[in-house]
């Protein structure tokens, strides 16, 4: 029995990666731990169904969830899940009307009134940060407190919706409980990166801060908005620690895209892992401006073996019109500096950015062949909703795809002077220009430390190789395979509750 399900639904890795969905990687629901621990730290009996990393398909995490008899499920769903949650969703009402239906997450929180249109399946919808609204939302299911009384939540109204007043940010981070990881089935086992991306095993994902005060027009922050808040040095380390001892973690992975932000705070964590002797290795994000010598010093000693900056793209038009607020200089001597410290640096980059020329595409990949990043990731530009950039985008392109096509893999966009195969072509040859070089792959190989890693790189490297040989003419027969892998237990036809387009693909 609980009260409450929380569920991340199902999402085939190719659905998220296409054809890089042998470099997939597992990371726990980090939204869902946090709602759980405090839902369940308030009397109300809480299950998480984490049907993406158990490779569930539509009827088995229905199956699942109803097992636990909820009155209420919560669905979380970045842009691309979403019409998978509404999915999953219409099955739990066509098994059961009365159980109600919340769904949160980065999506919702962007694009609150078009979702609930779309898909008449979801009762509520939670915007911004979810711990006070959750609490306050199932006191309203329980008939405690009026739905208008709050904050955060989108509404329906007969045909319509409306908005309640918005959630206020938490104040305090750090009266959060720890996230309620022993709620996961089969964590920390299931939840890996991919072969080329840890040191050691079992790994598990953190973040410690929330927010983040630059204003990259690309990027969506609909959750935390813009003012950076921070879990204390002692409350990071306090869940560190519980990790090693509860769950045996040895490696790491820090999420937030600030974690350095805070000098002070950062010295304080990495010396408490040096002081307590905690033999953790770890992998963090960081900007380019935000780190300093002394810093990356005391990091690696701490047990950092990797910092990912969102580099973005070369040319210093491009950075401007993005509003990166860094330079190819910083750039430069941030990605020196982390090599000099003994880090290696993991830099993303985008293709197909608006008013990015072939040119300014090529100079990137130049640029990140030659400053060595040892690690390239470079994805499809999206205009995520709620984005700056998503407002006015049409001026500089042709948006070619929905919601389901935003994983970063598919053409959704095509800036002007470009066709969309040129793009998906030049986005393709970058990744080979990079992962083809003997250097690159030397560098992987040292990377790994087991038989399974090896063997899962290796079939990264034929499927992806294939890919590049073939081209993407299986894309689109993959597509269908993943949705029937989804719908792999004789689903029935879901009719009214999700959108016609969304039926014609999901039947
Ligand atoms: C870590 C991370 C990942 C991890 C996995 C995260 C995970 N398993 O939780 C990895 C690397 C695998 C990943 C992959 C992807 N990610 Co990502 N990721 C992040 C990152 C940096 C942090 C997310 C996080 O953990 N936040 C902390 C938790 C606590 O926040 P939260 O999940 O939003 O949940 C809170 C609220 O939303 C709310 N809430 C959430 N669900 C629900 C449900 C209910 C019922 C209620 C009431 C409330 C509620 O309450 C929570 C607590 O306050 C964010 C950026 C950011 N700063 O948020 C991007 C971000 C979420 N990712 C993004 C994207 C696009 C993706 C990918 C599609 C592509 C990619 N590779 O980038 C995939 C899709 C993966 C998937 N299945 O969701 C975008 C989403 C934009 C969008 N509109 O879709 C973001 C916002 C980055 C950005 N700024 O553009 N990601
Ligand atoms: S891309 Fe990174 S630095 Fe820029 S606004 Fe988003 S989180 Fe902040």
């Amino acid at each position: 029995m609980a009260e409450l399900v929380l569920v991340n639904p199902p999402l085939t890795s190719w659905e998220q990666y296409c054809y890089l969905q042998q470099t997939s990687n597992n990371v726990a629901p980090l939204g869902l731990l946090n709602l759980a621990a405090v839902t369940r730290e308030a009397g109300i009996e809480t299950a998480i169904v984490d049907a993406e990393a158990q490779g569930l398909s539509y009827e088995q995490a229905i199956e699942k969830a109803l097992s636990h008899n909820p009155s209420v499920v919560g669905v979380t769903a970045v842009t691309l899940s979403i019409s998978n949650a509404a999915e999953f969703a219409s099955g739990i009402k066509d098994a059961d009307n009365s159980i109600r239906v919340a769904i949160g997450g980065p999506h919702l929180s962007a694009a609150p009134e078009e979702t609930m249109r779309r898909y008449p399946v979801f009762d509520v919808g939670s915007i911004g940060e979810g711990e006070v609204t959750v609490l306050e939302l199932m006191e309203a299911f329980r008939g405690k407190r009026t739905f208008d009384s709050v904050n955060g939540l989108i509404l329906r109204n007969g045909e319509g919706t409306y908005r309640t007043p918005a959630r206020e940010y938490l104040d305090s981070l750090d009266h959060l409980p720890l996230q309620a990881w022993d709620l996961l089935e089969r964590f920390p086992e299931i939840y890996t990166p991919p072969a080329h991306s840890f040191g050691r095993l079992p790994v598990a994902a953190l973040y410690t801060t929330r927010g983040c005060p630059a204003q990259c027009t690309f990027c969506s922050k609909n959750v935390f908005g813009s003012r950076i808040r921070f879990f204390s040095a002692d409350y990071v380390l306090n869940a560190v620690r519980h990790l090693i001892n509860e769950y045996g973690i040895r490696e790491l992975k820090f999420y937030d895209d600030n974690m350095t932000f805070s000098k002070e705070r950062f010295h304080t964590i990495c010396e408490g892992m040096i002081r307590e002797k905690m033999d953790i290795t770890w992998t963090c994000v960081s900007r380019v401006d935000l780190v300093n010598e002394e810093m990356l010093k005391l990091a690696k000693k701490a047990g950092c073996w990797q910092i990912s900056y969102g580099l973005e793209a070369a040319s210093p038009r491009l950075l401007k019109f993005v509003n990166k607020g860094t330079n190819i200089e910083k750039v430069r001597k941030a990605l020196n500096m982390t090599h000099k410290a003994g880090i290696r640096t993991r830099g993303y980059y985008m293709a197909g950015l608006p008013t990015q020329t072939k040119e300014e595409l090529e100079e990137t990949v130049r640029f990140a062949l030659k400053e060595h990043v040892d690690d390239f990731q470079i994805h499809l530009f999206v205009p995520f909703p709620g984005t700056p950039i998503s407002e006015n985008v049409e001026q500089y392109g042709e948006v070619v795809g929905d919601w389901h096509d935003m994983n970063k893999h598919k053409v959704v966009f095509i800036p002007h002077g470009w066709t969309a195969e040129e793009l998906d072509t030049a986005y393709s040859n970058a990744l080979r220009r990079f992962y083809m070089r003997p250097k690159t792959v030397i560098s992987y190989l040292g990377q790994i430390k087991s038989w399974d890693a090896l063997v899962k790189f290796i079939k990264s490297g034929v499927t992806i190789g294939w890919h590049w040989v073939f081209g993407s003419k299986a894309d689109a027969k993959h597509d269908e395979q993943a949705q029937a892998k989804l719908h792999s237990h004789a689903m029935h036809h879901h009719g009214s509750a999700t959108d016609p387009e969304e039926n014609k693909s999901a039947n």
